[in-house]
């Protein structure tokens, strides 16, 4: 979707992505391997990576002009801006510098006080209408936001006004998205994200806690490129990054499927990498990238990957509201038996070779029929727990008796 104008060239933005890598003598094998990695995080949905090879990606980008971008922080713990500059690769943190024009940033510059204020009105000025604002943290509204000023004037008013003057509003993690931690019962503050403040206004939500920071990069680059927002969902989420949910795509979803869970931290299953749904896993309900793009260039470095069940830190009904440790019911898709062909043949003449058959199958049939007692609600509003009822010892299909409340076997 077409939204605003390419940004153009102004005296201080002349320059081309290409120029300043040459300038600063990043290897083309950096940026290539840069463009890899945003290929990696936007495989469909993006403009400038959409069936694209790296180097046909390189080639556009090098011609981009660096998009100046003006970061605000408000409340939050700087782990959206630590997860930008954290890659494994020193030099890659470098690239992302490079790559986007960063003309305010609180945490990262050099300046304080009157200076950093005096940065700030000059970057307004100066790219008025053409800079990608990128907001941390949510804002406290109680009180009239009494509770977080900058240069002694509240959070809000600072968004107002830069937030205002810019050509789009990117909203980095799930505090700047919909309120995050500080929004947590009992709210203190009354914590609130950027489109509760600027409903009209052109805003990406990209929460997550932090998100990956790829997301963060191939919008920004995607609307420096050409003036487009990638396509958004009705949480204002790219459709690129948060259409799929976790659980479709997990590493551990065949121990879910095969009713192994884990019962608790340090037993058996955990140790073996077992499902995390009985520990409070909400991968189930939480769109995201994560069980296929990874944090920090380094496999198995997210949530589920090292062990600790997803708390859907993108989901603004989840994270921080529903308590960690609760299981939750599972309503979003069809989960085995409904997935499964029918383990009982239709009635009728049994073929020779069926018979014959029989004996082979009677082993695949004890684990079907696990699997087909285990009933979830396809209900949305039914939060009972699934697998409760008349209560019988649940059994892992390896016969070791579990305790959890999950999905529970009834051979
Ligand atoms: Fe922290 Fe960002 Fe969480 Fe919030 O990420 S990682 S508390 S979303 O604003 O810095
Ligand atoms: Fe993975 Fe969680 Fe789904 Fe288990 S419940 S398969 S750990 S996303
Ligand atoms: Fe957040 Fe869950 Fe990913 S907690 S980081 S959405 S695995």
């Amino acid at each position: 979707m077409k939204l605003l104008s390419p940004l153009v060239a102004s005296s201080r933005v002349a320059e081309t992505i290409d120029e300043r890598l040459m300038r600063c003598g990043v290897s083309r094998r950096a940026f290539l391997q840069f463009c890899s990695t945003l290929m990696v995080a936007a495989p469909f949905g993006l403009a400038i990576t959409d069936k694209k090879t790296p180097e046909e990606v390189a080639a556009g980008l090098g011609k981009v002009i660096r998009p100046p971008v003006i970061w605000l922080h408000f409340q939050d713990c700087t782990g959206c801006t630590e997860t930008l500059l954290r890659p494994s690769h020193p030099d890659l943190g470098d690239l992302i510098l490079n790559v986007i024009s960063l003309e305010y940033h609180e945490t990262l510059m050099a300046g304080s006080g009157k200076q950093a204020e005096e940065a700030l009105t000059q970057a307004v000025e100066t790219y008025s209408g053409k800079y990608v604002c990128v907001v941390e943290g949510s804002i406290p509204t109680r009180d009239k936001g009494v509770y977080m000023k900058l240069a002694g004037r509240p959070a809000m008013n600072v968004l107002a006004d830069v937030g205002g003057k810019a050509a789009a509003i990117i909203a980095i993690g799930s505090c700047a998205s919909w309120g995050g931690i500080p929004s947590a019962d009992p709210d203190p503050t009354g914590a609130v994200g950027v489109a509760d403040l600027m409903p009209h206004k052109a805003i990406v939500n990209l929460p997550g806690c932090p998100p990956n920071p790829y997301t963060l990069l191939g919008v920004v680059l995607q609307f420096a490129d050409s003036g487009t927002l990638p396509e958004l969902d009705e949480e204002r989420r790219p459709k690129f990054a948060y259409d799929r949910d976790i659980h479709e795509q997990c590493p551990r979803r065949a121990h879910f499927d095969a009713g192994r869970f884990v019962k608790q931290y340090g037993d058996e299953g955990h140790r073996e990498g077992w499902c995390l749904y009985e520990m409070g896993c909400k991968g189930p309900d939480t769109h995201a990238g994560c069980s296929t793009r990874h944090f920090n260039e380094m496999p198995d470095v997210w949530p589920i990957g090292i062990g600790a069940p997803c708390i859907g830190c993108t989901e603004k009904k989840i994270a921080f509201r529903v308590p960690m440790f609760k299981v939750i019911q599972i309503h979003t898709r069809a989960t085995p038996p409904e997935t499964y062909p029918a383990i009982n043949a239709p009635q009728g003449i049994i073929s020779p070779l069926a018979t014959g058959l029989v004996g082979l199958g009677a082993g695949a049939l004890a684990g079907a029929g696990y699997v087909a007692s285990r009933k979830f609600s396809t209900k949305q509003d039914d939060d009972s727990v699934p697998g409760a009822g008349p209560p019988s010892p649940p059994e892992t299909p390896e016969g070791s008796a579990g305790t959890g409340t999950g999905p529970k076997a009834s051979i």
